[in-house]
């Protein structure tokens, strides 16, 4: 049964008749409204906290985790209410859903936008109602950065830095010539933060390497797009020798593409092989570094519920979170190859992919 009904399965289940009633309220036109967690007795003087959350949608594996992290985290036996809305791709259903939230006089906003921009009227209504609002995973763009309380999430430009040096460093090492590098990039859903600024890492490399940025199609960090995207690419530019995937769903799709057009796929490039790089680091994108079908991974984590959770008990407490507050997060590679890499001075190891490394992980 498709997650979504699943969980109104779980819901319809558990839930008091009452909060049944109000489950379709969560529900703007179109959006994938659902009362996760039930309102419950707080513990010891705590109230019981209603957090309405806008989510961006099920694009990806990394969106199912970072989801899975914020139901996890907002449950009711943690003294919360959670109003969860799944706005399947589209910017207009969350502010639908940040309307509703605001007519339920929620206690605090939580949105994960899917764009940077356009926030500003709706932000300025959470404010006239005196709702904080909490931004995370991607950034705003509004006039008055009052209109949000604090900001958690990645520096994907770091990301993008970070593995274009990787890059750079691994032909180095394997005796590629820079000028060699015929790169494609699949892009993420455009106007959100990570493919603006994972773009932009791969764009100041290309300045200053002097790669070659062949083209760039939408892979909208999905599976599907991710092999339409690699299609088109490969009949424009067939001498292609590098695919720069904004996340590890779209190089999923890059890779079952690749496979079925016959390409060899792998680090060998001085043997003609395509050298597929993402962001990430999902449980199947490391087993794809460990099967040599991936380079290099930068990890973009997903769990942003306990730092969600800590700046609300800081607001809760009457104290003052940090307003923008980065994630830190790791590089993989197959090997060592590349052991480090140095970004605006600052060093950062690269993590060799391993079995046990992978089952580690909380993702
Ligand atoms: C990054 C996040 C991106 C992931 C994708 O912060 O917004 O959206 O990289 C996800 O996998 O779909």
């Amino acid at each position: 049964m498709h997650r979504k009904m699943r969980k109104k399965a779980a819901v319809a289940i558990l839930l008091p008749a009452f909060l049944l009633a109000s489950c379709g309220k969560t529900g703007g036109q179109g959006t994938g409204g659902r009362t996760v967690s039930s309102a419950s007795p707080a513990e010891g003087n705590q109230r019981t906290l209603t957090i309405g959350f806008a989510q961006v949608g099920e694009e990806s594996d990394w969106r199912m985790a970072n989801s899975r992290s914020i139901e996890e985290t907002f449950t009711s036996a943690h003294g919360y209410h959670l109003l969860f809305e799944d706005a399947q791709g589209s910017a207009e259903n969350q502010i639908t859903s940040i309307r509703d939230f605001i007519q339920q006089g929620v206690d605090y906003i939580v949105l994960e936008p899917v764009v940077e921009t356009g926030w500003d009227t709706v932000l300025e209504e959470a404010k006239e109602a005196n709702i904080p609002v909490i931004v995370a995973d991607r950034k705003i763009e509004v006039k008055d950065d009052s209109l949000y309380t604090a900001w958690v999430g990645s520096d994907c430009l770091l990301e993008g830095q970070k593995i274009c040096q990787w890059l750079k460093l691994f032909a180095d090492a394997r005796g590629i010539p820079q000028t060699d590098l015929r790169i494609v990039n699949l892009q993420g859903t455009i106007g959100s933060t990570p493919q603006i600024e994972r773009e932009k890492g791969l764009k100041e490399a290309c300045e200053i390497y002097h790669w070659n940025l062949l083209a760039q199609e939408r892979g909208e960090f999905t599976q599907a797009k991710g092999r339409e995207a690699m299609a088109e690419l490969l009949a424009s530019h067939p001498d292609l020798n590098v695919v720069y995937c904004d996340n590890d769903n779209s190089a999923f799709g890059a890779l079952e593409t690749l496979q079925k057009e016959g390409r060899k796929i792998g680090t060998d490039l001085a043997n003609g092989k395509v050298l597929v790089l993402s962001f990430d680091g999902t449980n199947k994108g490391l087993r794809c570094i460990l099967n040599g079908t991936i380079g290099c991974i930068a990890e973009c984590n997903p769990l942003h519920g306990p730092r969600i959770e800590s700046i609300i008990r800081d607001l809760e407490e009457g104290k003052q979170p940090e307003k923008i507050q980065y994630v830190d997060e790791e590089l993989f590679a197959a090997d060592n190859t590349v052991p480090e890499v140095s970004v605006n001075g600052t060093s950062y190891p690269v993590k060799a992919v391993t079995g046990q490394l992978i089952s580690d992980r909380g993702f």
